[in-house]
């Protein structure tokens, strides 16, 4: 497969867009002015960003807790997540939601979930949507290793495969549901394995290497755009920190842990496009100086914001 160079830098960016964002909001965190709680992906960002480049621009997704690099995926405006997290009126949210909040209609983002399996049904009526008013669009719904033990895991694909709704599941096996590690809770060798309960097709790929998500959600998104049904997707991958901010980190070793970060994903994509003439290290080193500056201007845009004023308290909130 033959990917532009322009194609491949934007990937570089968004991936080093999202590590930068989350080593930010971890910094703020540690500084005490980001509260409540955050998940961050970082280790993660080549399924996120390979994944979500395999779509059309008004195509959908549906994203988790731990969903920064699918936002940035889907083109979020980064200024307006800095000021989200920092609780500032001029985010998405207006400061109400947070982490786990973001959604960004315009982009097709319908929502990032702090429920645990809460994008299935949500990405399965979405699809059953597009199907019945025949837009063409497709829904990627992003979840965990944990969350294909709900149970609205195997409603929805249920559902999905019998209705041959045009959705793709979107496994980032990060081997852990909080301190659970997916080898002591799962049934399956890999959740891709799953699919074969619901007559779908279920690949498992190098959750580290953008190019092979892309080919394999390419390949998924489009038996799914021609009206063939759903799909897995599952990216073997690792997230570096601790499953929130309270997590003390002692059900993994630190050899595990460096053992995965030696596998950088971002770094290992650096070094591929620089073996293969897409750019030089010192090409490299700009977008890598241009991404941390684009993030030093959204913490600057989150810094001018205000914070929602108390008589805002009832506004936007449905129940
Ligand atoms: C319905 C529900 N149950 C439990 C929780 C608490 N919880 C938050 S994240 C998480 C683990 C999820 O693991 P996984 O789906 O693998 O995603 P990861 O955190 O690894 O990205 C749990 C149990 C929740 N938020 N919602």
């Amino acid at each position: 497969m033959t990917l532009s160079k322009e194609t491949l830098i934007s990937w570089y960016k968004k991936m080093l867009h999202t590590r930068f964002f989350e080593a930010q909001v971890d910094a703020f965190f540690a500084k005490g002015m980001i509260h409540g709680t955050t998940h961050l992906s970082i280790g993660q960002e080549a399924f996120a960003i390979g994944s979500t480049a395999a779509l059309h621009a008004d195509d959908l997704i549906t994203s988790t807790h731990r969903g920064h690099g699918e936002c940035i995926g889907k083109d979020a405006d980064l200024n307006r997540m800095m000021a989200e997290l920092m609780g500032k009126s001029n985010g998405y949210c207006k400061g109400k939601g947070g982490s786990m909040h973001i959604a960004d209609l315009e982009k097709g983002n319908l929502g990032a979930n702090g429920v645990v399996g809460g994008g299935f049904a949500i990405a399965v009526g979405a699809a059953l949507t597009q199907q019945m008013k025949k837009t063409g669009k497709v829904v990627l719904c992003f979840f965990g290793d944990g969350a294909s033990n709900e149970g609205s895991f195997h409603e929805a694909l249920n559902l999905a495969s019998i209705w041959k709704l045009p959705v793709v599941f979107m496994c980032t096996n990060n081997h852990y549901g909080m301190s659970m590690s997916v080898a002591r809770s799962t049934a399956v060798a890999n959740i891709a394995d799953r699919a074969a309960s619901y007559e779908m097709p279920g690949i498992t790929v190098d959750g580290n290497d953008p190019i092979k998500v892309y080919e394999a959600t390419l390949a998924a998104v489009e038996r799914a755009r021609s009206g063939e049904g759903p799909s897995i997707v599952e990216g073997i991958t690792y997230r570096w920190l601790g499953h929130s901010k309270s997590d003390a980190n002692r059900y993994r070793t630190k050899e595990e842990i460096e053992a995965w970060k030696d596998r950088c994903p971002i770094k290992a994509f650096e070094k591929y496009l620089i073996k293969n003439n897409v750019i030089s290290q010192q090409e490299s080193d700009e977008i890598t100086a241009g991404a941390k500056d684009d993030i030093a201007r959204a913490v600057e845009f989150a810094q001018q914001g205000s914070y929602p004023g108390i008589e805002t308290l009832e506004e936007d909130v449905y129940a």
